[in-house]
């Protein structure tokens, strides 16, 4: 196995990758191998989706397939080896019906069919031996000795930001959200890595292409989200637990989220959300339900000791699932969509009553807790809506500075540097913050500048969006770049999705990103001084020296 794609990974003197017989997120080498050999046989899919568009055949079942195919190897998503050996045999049957209509295509128009090679033209037996047999060629350091790091810190950087946009993709398809010119853009650039790119520029603007085509993914969530549940609207969200049954509902998927609130209605269970599920408290169709009760833990990172101490059912429809047997909670943790853990309960279609029947069974909180409560709900439309008392607050000098302080969560100590920036920004500053990162901080008590709160929980990773859109506005009520704006953007990262909404921001020409709290271990010394100096993108350092700057900007 060679497996470098999240901030996890293994560091060495001897180099970075986890590769022995276990990842640090629990992934074996086999889970890890048949990851590589989908990923690989996925871009031979796009590979002939793409020459199939040439004779006008678009299949929208294959084009979700393929996205969704290529979420289940994020991080902290699928461990189930089953699974995955069915995703690479339906991918291996998809290519090939496309192949076939491909040429047949060609030979009604009398040309000759372009021969792919590569992932292509793969052929695989279906048991797991022959597809581990397989899986140098498609590891994704193959052909390492013929490229030096840099190349290949690039096309990692490409892929795993490609993940991230495969996994907004399915999130937003989900959501009924698809574009068929998304999903060429998406066969397109799966198609030109699985050629394994030697061209440095060719890279580098392929990295700035994933973050365009990311900020249209996202775009497509935001409506998806909008249109089904309404606007978030900034609401309270206790946190302490309430005396009940209780289901917990973790990830990212509203729909999950939605078909359980309905399906629990008058039964007496409460629903809590946890993790990147807590801004579902602010959308108007899924607040209205009393049963929904607050949010319970914090990010992925404590599942194990949270979910151990969650009386009740516990469903995770996207990422992030880590070893549910430490905590002892496998039998009443219930899996969706693409995630997975063996011997884990899998909930296919719409019907959740395993859920609520193992609910039901549980001695749920025996008492209610004394409520503490955290504000979401400030995504684009509420943002908006304040705009304009935010101006105001700017030009009385009330406000003087813009943080937008989020990203992923992880476990490693040096993550507190968030926690103490966000306790140490000036009074005359707002703190902006989204996706799970958030928890490092959003129990504490930030007050608020004339009415304006002074934190605003824009929601889950994908709402970047949303605060991308309040930048734009600002700098179009100032008359001047984005990066003018005393804005300073201060991200965590730690899977894919990160590295995704980063290149977004990147493409969008946003200057001086700090990152952290390590780089990502797949970019070389090199390439992180080769993106300083185009986009100035840095690392943090310390609480002081990083304030400081930011503040001096
Ligand atoms: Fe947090 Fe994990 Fe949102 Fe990431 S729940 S680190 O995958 O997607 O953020
Ligand atoms: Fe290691 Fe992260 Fe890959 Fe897991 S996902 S094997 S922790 S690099």
């Amino acid at each position: 196995m060679f497996c470098i794609q999240c901030e996890h990974t293994i560091r060495t003197p001897a180099g970075n990758g986890c590769s022995y017989a276990q990842g640090m997120c629990g992934k074996t080498s086999d889970i890890s191998d048949l990851q590589d050999v989908l990923v690989y046989m996925l871009q031979g899919v796009s590979a002939y989706a793409l020459k199939a568009r040439e004779f006008n055949i678009v299949d929208g079942e294959i084009d979700s397939y393929v996205a969704k195919a290529f979420f289940s190897t994020l991080t902290n998503v699928n461990f189930d080896e089953a699974r995955l050996i069915e995703f690479i045999r339906s991918a291996q049957g998809y290519r090939n019906s496309l192949k076939v209509r491909y040429e047949h295509a060609c030979m009604l128009s009398g040309v000759a069919p372009e021969q792919l090679d590569g992932a292509a033209t793969w052929d695989l037996e279906e048991d797991k031996a022959a597809l581990l047999a397989e899986a140098p060629n498609a590891a994704v350091n193959r052909g390492l000795a013929s490229i030096n790091e840099d190349i290949l810190g690039l096309r990692l950087l490409c892929l795993y930001g490609l993940k991230g946009v495969a996994a907004y993709m399915e999130h937003a398809r989900i959501l009924e959200q698809t574009d068929a010119e998304v999903a060429a853009e998406f066969h397109r650039i799966m198609a030109l890595l699985g050629n394994d790119p030697t061209e440095m520029e060719l890279l580098l603007a392929t990295a700035m292409e994933i973050g365009k085509l990311n900020y249209r993914v996202m775009e497509m969530l935001d409506l998806g989200e909008t249109n089904k549940y309404g606007h978030p609207e900034p609401v309270q969200v206790n946190m302490k637990a309430v005396k009940g049954k209780a289901i917990l509902v973790s990830g990212h998927d509203l729909c999950d989220l939605e078909m359980i609130l309905q399906q629990t209605e008058g039964k007496g269970i409460n629903v809590y959300t946890n993790g990147e599920m807590l801004p579902a408290h602010g959308y108007p169709l899924l607040k209205k339900y009393p049963h929904l009760v607050g949010n319970f833990g914090s990010a992925w990172q404590n599942q194990q000791k949270e979910f151990a101490n969650f009386p009740g059912a516990i469903v995770m429809t996207s990422n992030c699932l880590i070893d549910p047997n430490v905590g002892q909670y496998a039998d009443r943790l219930f899996t969706r969509s693409i995630v997975g853990w063996p011997g884990v309960k899998h909930i296919d279609g719409d019907d959740f009553s395993a859920v609520i029947e193992k609910a039901l069974s549980l001695e749920g909180f025996k008492y209610d807790e004394i409520p503490h409560y955290t504000t979401t709900g400030f995504a684009r439309n509420a943002l908006m809506a304040a705009a304009p008392a935010v101006i105001d607050q700017v030009k009385a000098g009330n406000i003087k500075h813009f943080f937008l302080i989020g990203g992923c969560d992880g476990d490693k100590a040096e993550r507190g540097y968030y926690t103490e920036l966000a306790k140490a920004l000036p009074d005359d500053s707002l703190l902006l913050t989204l996706a799970c990162g958030k928890f490092k901080f959003n129990d504490l008590e930030f007050g608020d500048i004339n009415g304006i709160p002074r934190f605003l929980d824009v929601g889950q990773c994908n709402d970047s969006y949303s605060a991308i859109q309040l930048a734009l506005a600002l700098a179009e009520a100032f008359e001047c770049d984005v990066n003018e704006l005393p804005l300073s953007l201060i991200l965590s990262w730690f899977e894919q999705k990160a590295i995704a909404v980063l290149l977004t921001l990147l493409s969008l020409g946003i200057k001086d990103i700090r990152v952290g709290p390590t780089a990502p271990a797949f970019l070389t010394d090199n390439l992180l001084t080769a993106l300083n100096e185009m986009t100035g993108l840095k690392l943090i350092t310390t609480v002081e020296q990083d304030l400081a700057d930011c503040l001096s900007a």
